[in-house]
C-alpha cells in the first residue's frame, strides 16, 4: 500500500497522501483502489472521525491515468467498473477534507469534490480539461462542479479546459477557504482538528443530511432535517454538550 500513505498525525485524525509524484500524482487504478480501500476502512473504524486527503506540493492529482486509459476500449472500460471505487469514498460517513497544492486536474479535481471541506492553496490549479484529450469528466466533474459553481462557470471550465487558480476557486465556490500554499496542509490539518472534538454522530447527521437534501425538494429536505435532528436527542453526546455548556466546562463526546 504505497500509492497512498496513510498517516496519523494526531487522535481521531487520519491523513492519506496520494504518492505518484513521479506522474504528479495521476490517478491509475491502484492509486484509486487504495484510496477507495482506506475511506471503507477509515469510515469503520472507530478510532478515527475525520479524514484529509492530499497530494505534494506541485500536484494534488493531475488527473486520471491518460496512460491508463488510452487504449482502452468502452467495454472494458465499463468492466473496471471504476464508478464503484469513487462510490466508496462518496459514502464515506466522516468528514472528508482535501487539502490542495499544485495541479487538482480532471479526476482530481473529480477526487477534491468528493470531499466536504476544501482548503486551497493560493496556486493551486484547479481544471476539468478531458475535453483537451478528447473525452469529458467520468467521475462527476459534470454534475458535481455545476453544483458548486454554478452552470454558466462550470460550462465555462468544462468546454474550455481552462484551469482556474486557488484564489478563483475561492472566489466562484469551488473551495472553503484558500491559503497561502505553505500553509494549506496545517490549516487543513487544523480544521480536521477542530472537528474531530466535535460530537461524531451529530457530525455524521449533519453530512449525511447535507448530502442527501441537496438534490431533494424542500420540503423533503426539510424533513430529512427535522428527523436527524430529533434522533440526535438519543444521543449520550447531546446529553453531554448541554450538560457541559450548562455547568461552564468542556464536553467529552464518545461519539454514542
Ligand atoms: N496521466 C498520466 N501521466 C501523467 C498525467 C496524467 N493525467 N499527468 C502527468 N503525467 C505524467 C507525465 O506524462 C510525465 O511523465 P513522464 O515523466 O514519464 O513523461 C510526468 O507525469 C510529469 O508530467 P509533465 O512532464 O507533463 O509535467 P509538467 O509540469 O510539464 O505538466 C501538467 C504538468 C500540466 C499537469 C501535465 O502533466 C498535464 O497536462 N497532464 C495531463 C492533465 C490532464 O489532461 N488530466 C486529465 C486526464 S483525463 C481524466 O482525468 C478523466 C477523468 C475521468 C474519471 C473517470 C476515471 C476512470
Amino acid at each position: 500500500m504505497t500509492e497512498v500513505l496513510l498517516e496519523k498525525p494526531f487522535d481521531f485524525v487520519a491523513l492519506l497522501r496520494i504518492n505518484r509524484p513521479e506522474a504528479k500524482n495521476a490517478l491509475n487504478g491502484e492509486v484509486r483502489r487504495q484510496m477507495a480501500g482506506h475511506m471503507a476502512a477509515l469510515g469503520d473504524d472507530p478510532a478515527v472521525r475525520v479524514i484529509v486527503m492530499t497530494g505534494n506540493q506541485e500536484a494534488f492529482a493531475a488527473g486520471a491515468d491518460i496512460k491508463d486509459m488510452a487504449e482502452v476500449g468502452a467495454i472494458e472500460l465499463m468492466q473496471r467498473n471504476n464508478h464503484l471505487l469513487w462510490r466508496a469514498i462518496a459514502n464515506c460517513p466522516k468528514p472528508v477534507i482535501a487539502a490542495v497544492n499544485g495541479y487538482a486536474w480532471g479526476g482530481g479535481c473529480e477526487l477534491v469534490m468528493h470531499a466536504d471541506i476544501i482548503v486551497a492553496g493560493e496556486n493551486a490549479s484547479f481544471s476539468q480539461p478531458e475535453v483537451k484529450v478528447g473525452i469529458m469528466p467520468g467521475a462527476g466533474g459534470t454534475q458535481r462542479l455545476t453544483r458548486a459553481v454554478g452552470k454558466f462557470k462550470a460550462m465555462l471550465m468544462l468546454m474550455t479546459g481552462q484551469p482556474v487558480s486557488g484564489t478563483e476557486a475561492g472566489q466562484m465556490g469551488l473551495a472553503s477557504l484558500v491559503v497561502p500554499d505553505g500553509e494549506v496542509l496545517d490549516k487543513a490539518l487544523e480544521i480536521a482538528r477542530t472537528i474531530s472534538r466535535m460530537p461524531p454522530v451529530a457530525i455524521a447527521q449533519i453530512k449525511e443530511v447535507l448530502l442527501a437534501g441537496q438534490d431533494a425538494s424542500l420540503d423533503a429536505a426539510l424533513l430529512l432535517e427535522r428527523k436527524a435532528f430529533q434522533l440526535l436527542f438519543a444521543s449520550a453526546d447531546q446529553k453531554e454538550g448541554m450538560k457541559a455548556f450548562i455547568e461552564k466546562r468542556k464536553p467529552t463526546y464518545e461519539g454514542k
